[in-house]
């Protein structure tokens, strides 16, 4: 039998993972939703021609029987609700990033999920699954360019709405390195600095941009990530590796070579959705096979809290101007 899909948060993500669960992968279909705002949940399910109960309530979509499994796609401060909710009801939960606003907040999720002696939680860090970033993976596991000791990251949207500011640079849109330059490097941060260029005039007042994030790990890797969100151009996600026998470039999207009235020309994406979106599609089919099979496994609860401390100090870090350091307690033997 279809694993039955709930889904909290009717908005861009999860309108988009509806159609791709019902649309492009297998073993699951949505058959609830539930969105703060009802009749966006409603035109959600309209939209999409989704078989779905639309729910009042998140808490109550969680509770109900015609719900196996839980994808909280709604905004960031509702996460950790909704996932201690799901984890109480014993009922395996994906949520997006980030999977609650403060490492504390993680931290009440990670502790209610060891309690439960069993991994329910899966978080929407998709950068793991991307082809690309497994090209960068693998050539560093075979030493291709020996120890890595610095990467250069850049990640660029085009524009942000009005109501995004300062701290959500760091808590929305740095969040995905945070995650995948651990996994990437296999190692855990211990400082963060924030340096503020010229502003572009693009932006308004509550939001410094561009950023650029400076980050060390344990083994002494240096960092620095470029965050401008509105860069005006495109989507744009870049990472070098510089190691100390060569450099390792994440390969950009595929997109056709153009020579044409005197220029070589090629398309740069502009839409998030686009990007990763064979990474979304692995990273919840994934989500789903582990729901049959009783077993999760992907980014983890720990994952969770791992990109939030590193989070919440780099916030620190942009209100302070210090080097601020970091740290975690030991990786719990249950996410090993
Ligand atoms: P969105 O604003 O388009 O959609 C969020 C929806 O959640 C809205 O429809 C809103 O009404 C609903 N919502 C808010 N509070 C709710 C509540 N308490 N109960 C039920 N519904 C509620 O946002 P989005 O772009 O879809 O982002 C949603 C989440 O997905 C965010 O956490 C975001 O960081 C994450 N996200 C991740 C990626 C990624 O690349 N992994 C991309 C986009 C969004
Ligand atoms: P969005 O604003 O389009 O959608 C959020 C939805 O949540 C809205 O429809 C809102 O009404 C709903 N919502 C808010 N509070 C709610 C509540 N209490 N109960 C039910 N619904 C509620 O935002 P978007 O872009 O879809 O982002 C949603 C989440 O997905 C965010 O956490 C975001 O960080 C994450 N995200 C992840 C991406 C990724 O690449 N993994 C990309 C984009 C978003
Ligand atoms: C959005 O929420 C995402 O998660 C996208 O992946 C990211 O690139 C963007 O900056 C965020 O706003």
């Amino acid at each position: 039998m279809p694993l039955r899909v709930g889904i909290i948060g009717t908005g861009a993500i999860g309108r988009d993972h509806s159609r791709r669960i019902n649309n492009v992968l297998t073993g699951a279909h949505v058959s609830a939703v539930n969105d703060v705002n009802v009749e966006q949940a409603q035109k959600a399910v309209d939209d999409l021609d989704l078989k779905a109960e639309v729910f009042a309530n998140g808490h109550e979509l969680i509770q109900s029987n015609a719900v196996d499994a839980v994808l909280v796609t709604s905004w960031g401060p509702t996460h950790e609700e909704f996932v201690l909710s799901a984890i109480a009801a014993g009922k395996p939960v994906f949520c997006e990033k980030p999977l609650a606003t403060t490492a504390e907040g993680c931290k009440r999720i990670v502790d209610a999920e060891i309690a439960t002696g069993k991994r329910l939680v899966q978080v929407g860090f998709m950068r793991p699954y991307d082809s690309g970033y497994q090209l960068l993976k693998n050539a560093l596991t075979i030493g291709e360019i020996g120890d890595p000791l610095m990467v250069h990251c850049a990640h660029r949207n085009p524009e942000v709405p009005e109501s995004y500011v300062t701290p959500m640079a760091i808590q929305d849109t740095l969040i995905h390195e945070l995650d995948v330059l651990r996994w990437l490097l296999d190692d855990d941060y211990v400082s963060a600095q924030v340096i503020y260029p010229r502003r572009t005039r693009f932006t308004h007042s509550k939001l410094a941009d561009p950023q650029i994030v400076l980050l060390e790990t344990k083994r002494g890797i240096r960092i620095d990530v470029e965050v401008f969100v509105n860069c005006k151009y495109g989507y744009d996600i870049q990472c070098s590796v510089v190691g100390e026998l060569g450099v390792l470039n994440l390969p950009e999207p595929q997109s056709l070579l153009v020579r044409k009235e005197a220029s070589l020309a090629t398309n740069i994406l502009t839409d998030w959705k686009q990007r990763f979106i064979k990474a979304y599609d692995v990273e919840l089919q994934e989500f789903i096979n582990g729901c049959l099979n009783s077993s999760i496994t992907g980014p983890s609860a720990w994952d969770g809290y791992a990109a939030s401390v590193a989070s919440d100090a780099c916030v620190e870090a942009q209100e302070t101007g210090a080097i601020i350091p970091i740290s975690m307690a030991d990786k719990p033997s249950f996410y090993s």
